[in-house]
């Protein structure tokens, strides 16, 4: 902080003075309590401010090797960004066993309960860069490394159960499509463009997946919110050999939320960070985010009488055929230290499993297993990833692996072989060692894909159909949306081709708001779909959210004279239900109260637009609101609240401001609550574990 009374001859840091030097840069030495920079190679330094020259005006001297090495150093910081996946948030925790699988897997993870398991996550979104902004409409990667004391499993999974395409071959030509285009360099982060419908709507085994990302599900409303899958039928291998076919799905205890369009645009501009703050702040604050880990496990009689192939990624097994069994839970509890040495630098390989946890055919995580360790040794510069603290197993290792770039354990001692006849070193261990399940194979070599995987259309049918009016209006808008950033008229017409052998009503939606003025022929069917699969509640998000408001954020809208009695009724029930307060102001520094007691805000109006919140509470005095209808972003905050059908709070004095904010007293809706009586904020507080009013919705979107 400057002080400002001495003429910025001095300045504050960390309560210490500290001098500036004749150019104005700042001198604090090393004292007590901080410690003595050095060089990389020890070397104390003495001056960080200048460069060594000849004369105070003459040229920079090349033996000045503390700028040399801080300036090369500088120029080596960043690595290839991740080829997808590169914008990502982590966190450790731990994985803990709640109900023993050791009926049918070997592996301790998955055996021994009670156990705490160190674990650290990584989410992600797939196709921007390492800088685009967190809400953009894409799927999330739920990556889950879990440091077991038999080696480290890596879940490499997603928010969505079910995948793009079928075999890993497509995975370039997939990725290359939805990132950016590569004449123009854009759009960035988006799939609303030509070479990504162009490619969807010519492989329809998309068409299930696209259901999904066009759904709220690839707008989540952060992380702690949205469920995990590990996508791929696994199998798991008990201590007698046995196999069990194994589906792994993560579920939010803080139950499922999104948010909408419109408002994830926004947010995306207030703030581009919202997921990865909302991620740290709650982690912070103690309110650590909780996942149980559930398994659909069944056999090779389910496998083979299932309407689909459970070797297909792009399909999953409905709930109510295989219910899903909660046997742990994981919980993040610890944000990093240091965001490059943990968050970009891990590395998660598909092929990361431990005893009694194997794979299947499924030729997409075949080709995985393949591209994940390939890719790290890219990105991380050599085969020595793995000794990365963020990557290293927490269990014993050795083995003979030695050199390479940034070698950290090399074997000690002669033997660097077996076998030796020195008497050293790790052998083999053929009890506990990993055993791949011994499945018999046979086949000739072909390229072709199993015959049920051409069912592209009923599961995705199944999902529209499990989904709630206001759900299946996004899907529809998401669509047209999208759709309507494509430049090709034809490609838009190939993709409501496929809507036809989706949902009829769909289809003719999406072809309404394209304005297409008749509609294509139906895309003809690889095969022929099966039409009465039944609609599922657990892929509807708005059937499974939260039962409380907990976690949850208001944004308080608060000026000068703002009642004090009703601003403590307000944080007595949101303390009751645990969710988060952030006062919002006309200036950030000070908000003098009814009783004349002065607050802090946390925000400043035009710094905090109402998308950041999941509910708006608006409690300005008389004055207040009169300030705030002149001022744009007080009646943005307004309009955008009722616009995204959020629940809004208003004291007496707030009637101008809805007003100005195009809330006319025919507007007042049961979404919109009076605030005057510590009864009323209760009530309030109760609405909002809807986290939607809903019904809204309708009489906000005309077009
Ligand atoms: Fe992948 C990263 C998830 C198919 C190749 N993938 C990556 C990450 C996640 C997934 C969560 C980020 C990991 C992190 O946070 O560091 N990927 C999936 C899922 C898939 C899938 C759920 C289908 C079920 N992926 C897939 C295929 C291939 C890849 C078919 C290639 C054949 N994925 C990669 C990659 C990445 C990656 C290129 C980029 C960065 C990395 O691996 O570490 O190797």
């Amino acid at each position: 902080m400057t002080d400002s009374s001495d003429k910025r001859t001095t300045v504050t840091i960390n309560d210490q003075t500290v001098e500036r030097g004749p150019q104005g840069a700042t001198h604090q030495v090393a004292g007590s309590d901080t410690p003595t920079m050095t060089t990389q190679q020890g070397v104390a330094v003495a001056d960080d401010q200048n460069t060594l020259k000849a004369g105070a005006r003459g040229a920079a001297l090349l033996e000045d090797f503390h700028f040399r090495e801080k300036i090369f150093h500088f120029d080596h910081e960043r690595i290839p960004e991740r080829v997808v996946h590169a914008r990502g948030y982590g966190a450790h925790g731990y994985f803990e066993l709640t109900d023993s699988l050791s009926d049918y897997t070997s592996a301790s993870v998955l055996g021994k309960t009670g156990v705490r398991v160190p674990a650290f996550v990584r989410f992600s979104t797939v196709a921007g860069g390492r800088g685009s902004f967190d809400v953009a409409r894409d799927v999330r990667g739920f990556a889950v490394k879990l440091y077991t004391e038999e080696g480290n499993w890596d879940l490499v999974g997603n928010n969505i159960p079910v995948f793009f395409i079928q075999d890993a071959i497509k995975f370039p030509d997939m990725v290359h499509a939805v990132k950016e285009e590569p004449d123009s360099g854009f759009p960035q982060a988006q799939s609303a463009h030509d070479n990504f419908w162009d490619f969807a709507s010519l492989s329809p085994e998309t068409v299930h997946m696209l259901m999904w990302i066009m759904s709220d599900r690839a707008i989540p409303r952060s992380f702690r919110f949205m469920e995990g899958f590990g996508v791929h039928t696994f199998r798991l291998v008990n201590a007698e050999g046995k196999s069990t076919y194994v589906k792994f799905h993560w579920k939010p205890k803080q139950g499922l939320q999104s948010v909408v369009w419109n408002e994830a645009v926004k947010i995306n501009g207030a703030d581009p960070d919202f997921h990865r703050r909302d991620l740290w702040d709650a982690i912070q604050s103690g309110q650590y985010p909780e996942w149980e880990l559930g398994v659909q496990l069944f056999d090779d009689d389910f496998a083979d009488k299932f309407d689909f192939d459970i070797l297909d990624a792009t399909k999953l097994i409905p709930e109510e055929l295989v219910p899903v069994r909660r046997i742990g839970r994981l919980v993040l509890d610890r944000t990093v230290d240091n965001f490059f040495a943990e968050t970009e630098q891990v590395a998660f390989c598909t092929q990361n499993v431990v005893p009694g946890i194997d794979f299947t055919n499924d030729p997409l995580l075949q080709g995985r297993n393949f591209s994940y360790l390939d890719t790290q040794t890219k990105r991380l510069g050599g085969p020595n990833f793995t000794h990365i603290p963020i990557n290293a197993p927490k269990c014993p290792f050795q083995n003979f692996q030695q050199d390479g770039h940034m070698a950290m354990h090399n074997p000690r001692g002669r033997a660097n072989y077996e076998p030796n006849s020195w008497g050293r070193g790790p052998r083999e261990n053929p009890t506990t060692g990993y055993k791949h399940y011994p499945e018999k194979l046979s086949g000739q070599k072909t390229r072709e894909r199993g015959e049920l995987f051409a069912d592209h259309y009923s599961q995705a049918r199944q999902f529209f159909i499990s989904q709630t009016p206001p759900e299946q209006t996004h899907i529809k808008n998401a669509f047209v949306f999208e759709l309507s950033k494509c430049q090709t008229p034809a490609i838009r017409e190939r993709v409501v081709a496929h809507l036809l052998n989706v949902d009829e009503k769909l289809a003719r939606g999406v072809a309404k708001g394209l304005g297409l003025t008749s509609l294509p022929e139906a895309a003809p069917p690889a095969r022929e779909p099966l039409t009465d699969l039944p609609p599922s509640n657990p892929l509807s998000i708005l059937k499974n959210g939260p039962s409380s408001f907990k976690g949850r954020k208001i944004g308080v809208l608060v000026t000068d004279g703002t009642d004090t009695g009703l601003l403590h009724a307000l944080k007595d029930a949101a303390d009751a239900e645990g969710t988060i307060l952030e006062l919002v102001a006309p200036v950030v520094g000070s908000v003098k109260l009814s009783d004349g007691k002065v607050l802090a805000a946390d925000q400043k109006i035009v710094g905090a637009p109402s998308v950041l919140y999941d509910a708006v509470v608006l409690l300005p005095s008389a004055s207040g609101a009169k300030l705030l209808t002149g001022e744009a972003t007080a009646r943005d905050f307004v309009a955008d609240a009722f616009a995204h059908a959020k629940f809004i709070g208003y004291g007496k004095d707030a009637r101008p401001l809805l007003a100005k904010g195009g809330i006319t007293p025919d507007d007042i809706d049961p979404g919109i609550l009076p605030l005057n009586t510590a009864g009323d904020f209760q009530s309030f507080i109760e609405a909002c574990r809807k986290l939607r009013f809903w019904d809204r919705e309708t009489r906000t979107h005309a077009v």
